[in-house]
């Protein structure tokens, strides 16, 4: 039986979206295909088509109108679909090996058809496996440097700046987050989620005015400071790796925002792989590599060239370099907490099987979060850093 498919939205079948493939020319007529839902995070469905006889094949991503975690009753734009596909083609003209090839677009039906990738793993998943990936610090610290240098008023002149922070105006995805990141895990919302041996300190959280104040303040560069496109979601679930290969996915919360929040995102995750493996200390290794990596790339593309004037001047990429660190350090703060007490949990931390070390970690994750918010102007160095995660998760 075929099915009818239109340009009215309509969320897709694995039959629907074979044919759809087909009838778009993204597959060979004369060959059967398997397609199977293989979508794990929040938000979308993903397709993975691939020929009967075996192969690599393509994905099909489409938004759902709805937040998936929540159901229907969170309604959701379906135009993150185009921001997404709109932002990984900008970022594959800097960093190309980087992001996945986009084959297809398709506004009306939310759909992006995209590069196999299901030769990779991805990134969160190998790390709770136990997996190690030499080179992914260096990679995601290159992904940022490029793609958040290459939109910012550092690089583009300032007509096109402005043009493009229009384009990727996303307020429903950018909600999500200040509701979810940076709003509910600090005051006693309904969305919050947590085990009843975190109560004491999630109380202590919420009455802590000056931990509210600092992230009040962070909270407010999120909806105001336009830096650059950032991913807007760069956890270790978008990101797919092999020994050869990273691959940064999914940045339908794309936006104008602080450089400083892609980079923090990164830290807290590998803070939890980190707190799931507390033996495996090249999960830090990796954060360092990603802060070096960016630091030396940032710096590399400044001194090549930019648009503005000041910044030949002596002391402002300093300057610049240290706003990065210190908003990262708040930002991975706030994502430290809301995956452990708030709405969208991480496995690193809920998959931890015997209750003592998951409560631990989870404490572990709310003081280091706390920490990071509070002193973040404080911690110079990425051996400080270290060393205030080393500190907590051995006295906690
Ligand atoms: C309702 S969406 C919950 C979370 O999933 C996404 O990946 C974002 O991190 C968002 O905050
Ligand atoms: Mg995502």
């Amino acid at each position: 039986m075929t099915i009818q498919i239109t340009n009215h939205y309509q969320a897709l079948t694995e039959i629907d979206a074979i044919q759809y493939a087909l009838e778009k020319n993204l597959l060979e007529a004369n060959q059967d295909y398997t397609c199977k839902e293989i979508g794990d995070g929040n938000l979308n469905l993903v397709f993975h088509i691939t020929p009967t006889t075996g192969g690599t094949g393509i994905i099909l991503k489409q938004a759902l109108p709805y937040a998936k975690v929540v159901g229907e009753s969170w309604p959701l734009t379906l135009e993150r679909a185009y921001i997404e596909a709109s932002a990984l083609q900008w970022q594959a003209t800097f960093v190309p090996t980087l992001v996945p090839k986009v084959f297809h677009i398709d506004k009306q039906l939310a759909i992006t058809v995209l590069e196999d990738l299901s030769n990779l793993t991805i990134l969160r998943t190998g790390l709770l496996n136990g997996n190690t990936y030499p080179k992914v610090g260096k990679d995601i610290g290159t992904f940022l440097a490029e793609t958040l240098y290459h939109t910012s008023d550092y690089a583009l002149h300032p007509f096109e700046k402005k043009k493009q922070v229009k384009r990727f105006s996303n307020p429903e995805l950018c909600k999500i987050t200040e509701d979810l990141v940076f709003t509910d895990p600090f005051f006693d919302s309904e969305t919050n989620n947590f085990e009843v041996e975190l109560k004491e300190q999630v109380e202590s959280i919420w009455a802590n005015d000056l931990l509210k104040l600092e992230v009040a303040k962070l909270k407010k560069q999120f909806l105001t400071e336009t830096e650059a496109l950032l991913h807007g979601d760069l956890h270790t679930g978008s990101v797919f790796v092999n020994e050869n290969r990273t691959i940064v996915i999914d940045p339908e919360f794309a936006f104008y925002g602080p450089i400083g929040f892609d980079i923090g995102q990164v830290f807290a995750n590998l803070l939890f792989a980190y707190l799931h493996h507390p033996e495996k200390i090249d999960r830090l290794q990796t954060l360092q590599e990603v802060w070096e990596t960016y630091y030396q790339s940032f710096t590399d593309l400044w001194n090549k060239g930019t648009e503005d004037p000041y910044t030949k001047v002596e002391g402002y990429l300093p300057f610049t370099l240290t706003k990065h660190w210190e908003d990262a350090l708040g930002f991975a703060g706030c994502e430290a907490i809301r995956r452990t007490i708030g709405l969208a949990h991480v496995a690193d931390l809920d998959s931890i099987k015997n209750q003592n070390q998951r409560i631990h970690a989870k404490l572990v994750s709310l003081k280091i979060g706390q920490r990071l918010i509070l002193e973040r102007k404080s911690i110079t160095s990425i051996q400080e850093l270290l060393s205030l995660i080393h500190q907590e998760v051995s006295t906690v």
